[in-house]
């Protein structure tokens, strides 16, 4: 049980070396062609050349076979083989595996991408790697209209108001612990809040601010059912933050949230001793594992990497709920929150509420298996994977008994996914490598072992999530895996000093043969994370249904515009769309008015969409077939207002267009 988890310190100093070297080899090719200088280090227990920290074919433009795989032959237990088919680096033509899909096809699943701090979700076909869609969520966004229509402006206000968010974790509903189509859930770090997207319209319908909380980061559905929407407390506040305790930091506490998604309301939250990152759940609906990288409860980076050993915590969700139940909590604004806290009483005894599970070393992702058995807990600052045992985690009387194995995969473990076929798949964010390694060779293998590592491929540079098809379900797909990789330094065209992200598609088979690198794929600041549904799992509509929005809003129909005076000061003015006129050629209303404008697309047909702008007016909509949008505005200077459409539905596009006539008002 010996490992080699050195200090944070190093760690992190020699992070920081290894991509100055990088960035220099970069800036001079020629130097880094001589890789025989004798150069190397002990890092993480792990003898490391030149060669590692220079990620061959990208760094020096060497074609190469032999080079995309030197940076791993130091690190390879000798059982491993590299790879000869390659990664060359040339951006997919000379790969074995095409993921081509040719004009008029049509991809096989559907991938969807968080947009960090864009605040979106991109919609990505895989194995092309084509955008087909982003939804907006957090973020503003002209071309969907979202943020600009009273509709979406209101979901925006009800969750709080702010103009963007940081979207990490997208989650799939699940029925019976598949993919059921029905909604994406994702989490805002920025703002500590979890929106819902719904898949018949890719639209998102519900944003909860979640109470109590400043950040939500990490993010999952609990398994099978979507019971809850599950999201991690990131940064510790005092409990109410109303500016109580805020120079005593050792109050300051982090919370697990709870929320019903269909309510979208927080039902209960789980105070806790340290921080929460990543949360995952278990397959029957019991367990929910989060990592902890903060056990020192510290403000500052020194202390908070100063322990070897953080923890994942291990949430019993029946058990809280019992307590819950129970009236066992205090409620904080409107929140029952139980006490999860080692000393507290309701995690003495039998059942406790979460159970603490040491691990090293400030740990990053979990990600639990699709058998459910295991939790794989990446150790981010060690180079180990924790895996935890969940059918032996509410057996054991030290939670340190459930854990299975740990195998050393390599510098900067972040996430891990899975081909269904005994094989993980570790992101190394240090090594900018993706390891993989074999499950059940890791759980019989000594504590901090490299045995079980079979074969590692280079990535550039720097992965945080990994994610392979359907690998987060009980029946995963193999076949195609993506890295995520955060810096793409030189592998594209420069575009200036903020550089695009570069998600790569690998091959991975079944995982019974080597990987290949196929793909390179900017991204835009940034994504973290990824998931992927067949497409016979998704079933968007192609045009709206007026039965699901009846009661909330009007439908126009084509012989029902006009204009109501409603008040002094406002005015409801009702048209329809088609190609290509909207239902009044002008309308008239008085300086100062409150315009409610209400327009309805009336088109039948798939991908006829109107556009409403009104310059001067700040007025944008987008209105896809038989959908209504609403948007109040001030009319607030006399004069004549050019309505005019923004979609190019017709030939007769340009022409399509109405006056707005504000007449002075005395
Ligand atoms: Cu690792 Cu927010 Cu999932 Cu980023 S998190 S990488
Ligand atoms: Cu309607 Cu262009």
């Amino acid at each position: 049980m010996t490992e080699d988890n050195g200090d944070a310190d190093r760690f992190v100093e020699e992070h920081e070396r290894q991509i100055n070297d990088l960035l220099q080899e970069v800036d001079d090719p020629a130097d880094a062609a001589s890789d025989d200088d004798g150069f190397s280090m002990q890092l993480g227990g792990l003898e490391l050349g030149r060669r590692d920290f220079v990620k061959a074919g990208a760094a020096t433009g060497l074609a190469s076979a032999a080079g995309a795989f030197a940076g791993c032959q130091t690190a390879l237990p000798e059982s491993a083989t590299p790879s000869d088919s390659g990664g060359s680096g040339s951006q997919g033509s000379s790969a074995a595996h095409s993921h081509v899909v040719e004009p008029g096809e049509k991809d096989e699943y559907y991938g969807f991408w968080s947009g960090g701090h864009s605040g979106e979700i991109r919609v990505i076909g895989i194995p092309s790697m084509r955008e087909l869609a982003r939804i907006p969520v957090f973020n503003t966004e002209a071309a969907r209209g979202y943020g600009y229509d009273d509709q979406s402006s209101q979901i925006l206000e009800a969750g709080g108001g702010y103009t963007w968010g940081d979207n990490h974790h997208p989650n799939l509903s699940e029925t019976d612990g598949d993919y059921d189509g029905e909604y994406l859930f994702v989490n805002d770090k920025a703002n500590g809040r979890i929106a819902r997207v719904n898949l018949k319209y890719f639209e998102t319908d519900a944003i909860v601010d979640v109470p109590n909380t400043q950040a939500v980061h990490g993010c999952t559905v609990l398994s099978p059912d979507t019971k809850y929407v599950l999201g991690n407390g990131e940064f510790r506040t005092p409990l109410p933050n109303d500016g109580r305790d805020v120079n005593n930091p050792e109050k300051y506490t982090a919370l697990f949230s709870a929320v019903d998604p269909e309510s979208m309301e927080t039902v209960w939250q789980v105070k806790v001793d340290g921080n929460l990152d990543i949360v995952d759940t278990g397959k029957e609906g019991r367990w929910a594992i989060a990592s902890c990288y903060n056990s020192e409860e510290a403000t500052e980076i020194q202390g908070m990497t100063h322990d070897d050993r953080d923890y994942a915590k291990v949430f019993d969700v029946p058990a809280i709920e019992k307590a819950v139940e129970n009236g066992d909590y205090e409620e904080v604004n409107g929140v029952p929150v139980v006490d999860g806290t080692r000393d507290s009483d309701l995690n003495k005894g039998d059942e406790p509420l979460v159970r603490y599970v040491s691990t090293p070393k400030s740990p990053h992702c979990v990600e639990v298996g699709p058998d459910g058995k295991y939790a794989f807990i990446a150790g981010k600052l060690s180079p180990t994977v924790t895996m935890l045992d969940l059918d032996k985690i509410g057996e054991v009387d030290d939670p340190a008994d459930a854990v299975a194995g740990r195998p050393k995969v390599g510098l900067g473990p972040l996430h891990t996914t899975f081909d269904g076929n005994g094989h993980a798949y570790t992101s190394l964010f240090i090594d900018s490598q993706v390891a993989k390694w074999d499950i059940e060779k890791a759980a019989n293998a000594e504590l901090g072992s490299s045995d079980p590592v079979v074969e590692k491929l280079d990535v550039h540079y720097n992965p945080g999530h990994i994610q392979a098809l359907e690998a987060m379900t009980t029946d995963p797909d193999g076949e195609w895996l993506v890295s995520l990789n955060k810096l793409s330094k030189d592998r594209f065209l420069p575009v200036g000093p903020i550089h695009p992200d570069n998600d790569q598609l690998i091959h991975i088979g079944d995982g019974e043969k080597e990987m290949e690198l196929v793909a390179d794929h900017p991204a835009y600041p940034e994504p973290h994370d990824c998931i992927f549904a067949h497409k016979d799992k998704i079933n968007p509509a192609t045009t709206w249904d007026k039965a699901d929005y009846e009661g909330e809003k009007p439908f126009v129909a084509e012989g029902d515009s006009g204009v109501e005076r409603t008040g002094e000061r406002s005015v409801h003015v009702k048209a329809s769309s088609k190609r290509s006129e909207y239902g009044m050629f002008d309308f008239t209303v008085k300086e100062g008015d409150e315009v409610r404008l209400t327009m309805t697309n009336v088109e039948g047909v798939r991908d006829i969409i109107h556009g409403v702008a009104i310059p001067e007016h700040d007025v944008n909509l987008a209105i896809a077939p038989q959908d209504t949008r609403e948007v109040t505005f001030t009319a607030d200077d006399p004069g004549v207002y050019w309505i005019y459409c923004t979609y190019f539905c017709s030939a007769l596009h340009l022409e399509m267009r109405s006056r707005m006539i504000v007449e002075p008002r005395d």
